[in-house]
């Protein structure tokens, strides 16, 4: 098993990118990344996870993970689904039709994985394989850089789980600094890390959150859908929804974000033109 949070180095040869919840959506992050000629010598692109799940290409967006320039976080779709498939991952045993059906992944946009499936064989396909394995090392918290060049990268929030004001609702670089030393993060907060929606879910809290948290650095992250790009408590949630945009026109679509530029790149499946947006991120003085 890999480590829950990783440190990387800051990338002085090339850029830094984030992108939001793929859910599948590997066309459009495709065509964001020849837009913006991603060097895949130089160039990093980190994940906030929710790779899977929902959209056209999940395995797709998992085989991702074989990449050298990709980075990503493991978000609650494949909490879900290393949870179904761990006894298979451990022992070879796949999961009975009931357990298949009764999962909460198959609740949520899972079908595809039934595609994989060799009955015959009594195995997944090799493709399939190769992907799990790869799902079983994510980390749950990315460290990048250090100083004021620092930032995260998860997949919900970093809230504390009895947060009693707003001086104290979320946990700062130093506790992430512990829990890197450590080697672990609390079953609580590993929850957190794929389901919080405590400062993203509401719109009124837009009124009593400000936009930096004193002594956490710019934490990216995704899992709560809106049409923008939301900053709070040095949260920046990426998520706007790709995988709604598939058969519908409306305003959700993929954000990859351009660290060095402040700025951002979106598509979407129906609005078939990669857009181009300046976009500051806020960060403590
Ligand atoms: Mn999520």
């Amino acid at each position: 098993m890999s480590l829950p949070i990783q440190k990387l180095p800051s990338n002085h040869l090339g850029k830094d990118y984030i992108v939001g919840d793929l859910h599948g959506c590997f066309s459009l992050l495709d065509r964001l990344m020849k837009d913006v000629s991603f060097d895949k010598d130089h160039d990093r692109l980190f994940s906030v996870g929710d790779l899977i799940d929902r959209g056209p290409e999940s395995l797709r967006c998992l085989q991702l993970l074989a990449d050298p320039w990709f980075y990503a976080v493991k978000g609650n779709h494949e909490d879900m689904f290393l949870e179904l498939f761990m006894p298979y991952l451990l022992d070879n045993k796949l999961p009975s039709s009931s357990v298949l059906n009764n999962s909460s992944i198959m609740d949520n946009g899972g079908e595809w994985i039934i595609d994989y499936i060799n009955q015959a064989q009594q195995a997944m396909s090799v493709e399939f394989d190769n992907a799990l394995e790869l799902v079983a090392k994510m980390p749950l918290i990315y460290i990048v850089g250090d100083a004021e060049h620092r930032f995260h990268v998860i997949h919900a929030e970093l809230t504390k789980p009895k947060a009693y004001s707003i001086d104290n609702l979320v946990y700062l670089d130093i506790d992430i600094d512990q829990f890197f030393i450590n080697g672990t993060i609390s079953y609580d907060l590993e929850d957190r890390l794929y389901w919080s929606r405590s400062l993203m879910k509401s719109a009124a809290a837009d009124l009593y959150y400000p936009k930096v948290q004193k002594g956490l650095s710019t934490t990216f992250c995704g899992h709560t859908i809106a049409s923008n790009i939301r900053q709070k408590l040095s949260h920046v949630c990426l998520d706007t929804g790709a995988s709604m945009s598939v058969n519908v026109d409306n305003d959700y679509g993929l954000v990859l974000y351009d660290i060095k530029e402040s700025q951002y790149f979106w598509i979407s499946f129906q609005k078939n033109k990669v857009n181009r947006i300046s976009h500051h991120i806020e960060k403590t003085p």
